[in-house]
């Protein structure tokens, strides 16, 4: 699949957002919101599951009331998890992805044309339902690219079953450590990850907000390092998540070869890319906040 998906700038509000009730994340006090309308919620097995449609960024996903996506700025996302791996791992015929129901992630590593291979396992089939069903922009062409196997389960069960080095990129992409998404920030879970990994291999996963989950973040990274030897969080924006400051940790078995983007990789997406060049990729890893860099030195030597 080559063709990349509509630029998520947002355009010009279409109606007053005075007009349309406010759907908010909430969280430690602060109000995240969008004005907009819900399309459909249910509650599937694992969460409640949202679908709304706002004017300044069309429709969006939040899972147990956390935003998840939206259309027009999904790219601030998929691009900053995917590109880095895709870019730097030695080869990338055979990608797993962990969560990422919305298709965002798939979409992005399908764009590399040396990828053969891409199982995507996320555990809520109503999460994949309704992303295809009201979110088709997001998935774009990959729910019927040959390349990408969807299986609806446990990608916890999924790592730990899957044999020793047989993925050359192991991407994840979950929702906040609660509830379905838990056991994606542990050692055991980072453990399987890693044994998964061809030489040469990269892995990527979201890792919170600085800002809005310390925390969380730091604990992540620092995890990823005992983990990995050496991990290396970049830095940009989503806008409705809480802070709007995020974050992604990339590690690999062999150095930081997720650090400088491998020119005939990056000339296969960079050109349908929003957000993601290689010059960006370079200063969103050069960002770390300086308590960031306090608290990782301090658990651990600099890598
Ligand atoms: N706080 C939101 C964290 C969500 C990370 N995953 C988003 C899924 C996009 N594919």
């Amino acid at each position: 699949m080559s063709a990349a998906p509509p630029p998520d700038t947002a355009t010009p509000m279409e109606a007053t957002p005075e007009q349309e009730p406010w759907i908010d994340e909430i969280h430690e006090g602060v109000r995240y919101g969008l004005a907009g309308r819900v399309v459909c919620e249910e509650r599937s097995s694992f969460q409640r599951v949202t679908i709304i449609e706002s004017a300044r960024y069309g429709k969006g996903l939040l899972l147990d009331g956390c935003w998840m996506t939206a259309e027009r700025q999904e790219r601030h996302y998929h691009e900053a998890l995917v590109h880095p791996a895709l870019c730097g791992a030695e080869r990338i015929e055979r990608v797993l992805v962990i969560g990422g129901g919305d298709g965002g992630t798939a979409r992005e590593c399908l764009r590399h044309p040396d990828v053969r291979h891409l199982d995507l396992v996320e555990i809520d089939g109503l999460v994949v339902a309704w992303s295809q069903s009201h979110l088709a922009a997001i998935g774009a062409g990959c729910w019927t690219d040959p390349r990408l196997r969807l299986t609806v389960g446990d990608g916890i069960a999924w790592v730990r079953e899957a044999p020793d080095a047989s993925y050359d990129v192991v991407i994840v992409d979950g929702s906040d450590p609660a509830g379905p998404a838990e056991g994606l920030f542990n050692r055991a879970f980072f453990e399987h990850c890693r044994r998964l990994l061809r030489p040469g291999g990269v892995f990527a996963t979201q890792s919170e907000s600085p800002e809005a989950f310390r925390q969380v973040h730091l604990d992540t990274v620092a995890l990823l390092r005992e983990v990995f030897s050496r991990a290396d969080p970049l830095y940009g924006w989503v806008p409705m998540y809480p802070s709007g400051w995020w974050s992604w940790t990339f590690a690999a078995l062999d150095g930081p070869r997720y650090l400088e983007a491998r020119p005939e990789r990056a000339a296969a997406v960079a050109a349908g890319c929003e957000i993601w060049s290689p010059r960006w990729q370079r200063g969103a890893f050069a960002a770390m906040p300086a308590f960031v860099e306090r608290a990782l030195a301090a658990a651990s030597p600099a890598p």
